[in-house]
């Protein structure tokens, strides 16, 4: 049987760096040569998820689904990065908890922080009302109490957190 593979899921606000961490050890997975595999929030959501909005009831739905697109690959030993705000603790615990080999990665960078990195001028939206619901904004964000991986990308750069990163996804810790 193939041995089951790891899921590291990626939580944390917009424009913390779920994204730029999930894609850059995916790539290094890949050339790696481990069957590897990105569940990242946008894409899901153009696709799988399409036409969910950000309710809590549409957020579980997409989270629930992203879990078990995860638990399907990881069954087959894919290892399975999921970059996806999933702002609810419960939520979190109960798809994590069902999945095998879970590593819980808080990506972590103040308010302030991710306002004024604004990837995507969507917080500068959100708070003048443009945008109902956003997390960390006008919606909440319920921050891990215990993460396996706890990354300040406010403090750290993109390849002190890889280097942290690595293990957790099997590799060696500097490449
Ligand atoms: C939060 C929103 C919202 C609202 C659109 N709240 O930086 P991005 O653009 O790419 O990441 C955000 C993404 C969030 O989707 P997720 O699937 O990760 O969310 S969840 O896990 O809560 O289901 C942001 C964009 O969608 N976006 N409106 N109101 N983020
Ligand atoms: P998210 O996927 O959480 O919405 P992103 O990866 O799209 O976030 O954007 C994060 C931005 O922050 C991106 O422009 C890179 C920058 N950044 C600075 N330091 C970082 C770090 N240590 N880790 C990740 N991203 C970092």
């Amino acid at each position: 049987a193939t041995p089951e593979g790891r899921v590291l899921w990626f939580t944390g606000l917009s424009g913390a760096g779920k994204s730029t961490l999930a894609s850059a050890l995916h790539a290094e997975l890949l050339a790696a040569g481990v069957k590897t595999e990105l569940l990242d929030g946008d894409a899901v959501r153009e696709n799988l998820s399409k036409g969910l909005g950000f309710s809590k009831a549409d957020r579980d739905t997409n989270v629930r689904r992203i879990a078990f697109v995860a638990g399907l690959l990881a069954q087959h030993g894919v290892t399975v990065l999921v970059s996806a705000i999933s702002p609810y603790a419960d939520t979190r615990r109960e798809v994590l908890a069902a999945l095998p080999n879970t590593a819980e990665i808080f990506v972590d960078a103040p308010l302030e922080t991710v306002t004024e990195r604004d990837v995507k001028g969507l917080y500068l939206k959100a708070i003048a009302g443009e945008i109902a619901h956003f997390t960390g904004v006008s919606d909440p964000y319920e921050a891990p109490t215990a993460p396996d991986l706890h990354l300040r990308t406010d403090r750290l750069s993109v390849e002190e957190c890889l280097s942290l990163l690595r293990p957790l996804a099997g590799l060696k810790e500097t490449v």
